[in-house]
């Protein structure tokens, strides 16, 4: 089995417009983008998703946060993916994360912190069974071009 992990783009990254910057640092990185949508989220996938702080002070503050603007559902894959996604995504809050990080790089906060990361190989199929039908994921190249010119193209 292939590794992957399950990437939320959160509502501050697309209306601060770093959409572009995010993946593309994924994909410079090597990751292969294998899934990729729009979604709004609402209170049942956020209680489902966010489960482990339905307790904490800030629970209502991080949903109605997650609910102010579609987000951006990507899933990645790449060997070791948990670990290099979670360096090139940083800590938790993103004024203890390194410069280079994304959330080094974006964040000052713990709550508007850009993005979402899988933390295991487990939480990572479950979340990505959590948004993303079978069919909406994709194994490609189905056949290896060379990039220069197409055979028709010197007939
Ligand atoms: P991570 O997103 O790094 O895996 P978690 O799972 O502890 O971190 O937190 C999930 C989300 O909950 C965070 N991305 C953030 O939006 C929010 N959050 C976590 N801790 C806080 C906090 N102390 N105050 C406000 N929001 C928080």
């Amino acid at each position: 089995m292939k590794e992957r992990t399950l990437i939320i783009i959160k509502p501050d990254a697309l209306q601060r417009n770093l959409l572009g910057e995010i993946i593309s640092r994924f994909e410079k990185k090597g990751l292969k983008i294998i899934g990729f949508k729009m979604m709004e989220l609402g209170d049942v996938l956020l209680e489902e998703h966010y489960a482990h702080h339905k307790d904490k002070s800030f629970f209502a503050g991080l949903k109605r946060f997650m609910k102010s603007s579609p987000v951006i559902l990507t899933v990645l894959e790449g060997p070791n993916i948990i670990k290099s996604v979670r360096l090139i995504v940083g800590p938790t809050r993103g004024y203890e994360a390194d410069a280079g990080s994304i959330r080094g790089d974006f964040s000052m906060s713990a709550q508007y912190n850009i993005v979402h990361a899988s933390d295991s190989l487990e939480n990572a199929e479950i979340e990505i069974r959590r948004f993303f039908a079978p069919g909406e994921l994709f194994d490609y190249p189905k056949v290896d071009f060379e990039w220069i010119y197409s055979e028709e193209e010197i007939k």
